[in-house]
């Protein structure tokens, strides 16, 4: 399984969908439009879109006509990230190696690009898809938004920022980013199997899955904080330490979060355990989740 070209292939494919799913730069009103296209199709992973992807290869053949619901997913992730790099939330200069859309634009634009980015994902997400009956749409539309708001990752982001300041122990810590990260990343497992198909036994498999990796990805992020280069990653790093906030590695140490990571890896894996060999994706990305550098 050779996860690079897998990982660039599709990657490719949902820049590609999202660049032409999007109003043009010069189309009315033209600020917003460019704020937008900026900061989404500026780089990053695609990390969650390709999960929905992946998931689906496991389980179906129905990939392609998933592609809107997925570049959904990815609007509704880079909302989040340009509203929490705002300067009321994490006063961000660097995202994804760009200036950030407050600092590239303004505050009120980047307010704007966020909105307007949260509303074009259920845009997106509502779209009918050949072959998959409405009612499973409906489904995976209302678990999109009930991950990404008051019960999932707009939630735990508040619960982050009643946090700061204070230490919390391990328990709390991972009550807040089973929301602010792994609500998303679980979702994004969870739509894949459900519109492509699956059983109930194998979303369900899929959901736990992603919870998981939802969890070793959160970890490795505390980690990359500590241990990354800023270069690669294309944001600033350190912080944690200097808000003074508490993440598994300033709870644990770096060795324990590192174990955690990787356990966390392995109950993901346990979990594919009955998927065909078109899970192979899965089971490389979930290795990937621990290894990245950025
Ligand atoms: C503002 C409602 C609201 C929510 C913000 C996701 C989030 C909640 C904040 C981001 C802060 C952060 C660094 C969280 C840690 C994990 C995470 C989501 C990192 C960014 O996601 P990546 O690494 O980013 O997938 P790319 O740029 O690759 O898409």
């Amino acid at each position: 399984m050779d996860l690079k070209r897998y990982l660039q292939i599709n990657q490719s494919l949902v820049e590609k969908t999202l660049a032409a799913l999007l109003p043009g730069e010069h189309e009315p009103p033209q600020r917003l439009n460019q704020a937008i296209r900026h900061s989404l199709l500026g780089g990053g992973k695609r990390l969650r879109p390709v999960l929905v992807l992946a998931c689906a290869d496991a389980v179906g053949e129905i990939r392609e006509r998933l592609l809107p619901f997925a570049c959904g997913m990815e609007c509704l992730h880079t909302y989040s990230l340009i509203h929490d790099d705002l300067p009321a939330m994490d006063n961000d200069d660097l995202r994804r190696g760009r200036p950030t859309c407050h600092k590239q634009f303004d505050e009120a634009t980047a307010i704007l690009a966020g909105d307007a980015l949260l509303t074009f994902a259920f845009e997106l997400a509502s779209r009918p898809i050949q072959g998959v009956a409405p009612e499973t749409v409906l489904l995976a539309v209302r678990q999109l938004a009930q991950d990404a708001g008051i019960f999932g990752m707009v939630g735990g982001q508040m619960m982050d920022l009643l946090a700061e300041n204070r230490t919390v122990d391990m328990k709390e810590l991972r009550g807040i980013h089973r929301l602010k990260t792994g609500a998303l990343i679980r979702c994004a497992c969870e739509s894949g199997a459900r519109l492509g198909g699956g059983s109930d036994g194998q979303i369900e498999s899929l959901k736990n899955y992603g919870a998981a990796i939802g969890l070793a990805f959160q970890i490795t992020d505390d980690l990359l904080d500590v241990t990354g280069d800023s270069r690669v990653m294309g944001k600033a790093t350190g912080k944690d330490q200097i808000n003074a906030k508490s993440t598994y590695p300033s709870l644990m140490g770096l060795d324990a979060a590192r174990r955690l990571a990787e356990d966390q890896i392995d109950l993901a894996l346990s979990h594919l355990d009955a998927l065909p060999p078109s899970a192979d994706p899965l089971r490389a990305l979930a290795r990937y989740i621990t290894e990245r550098t950025h």
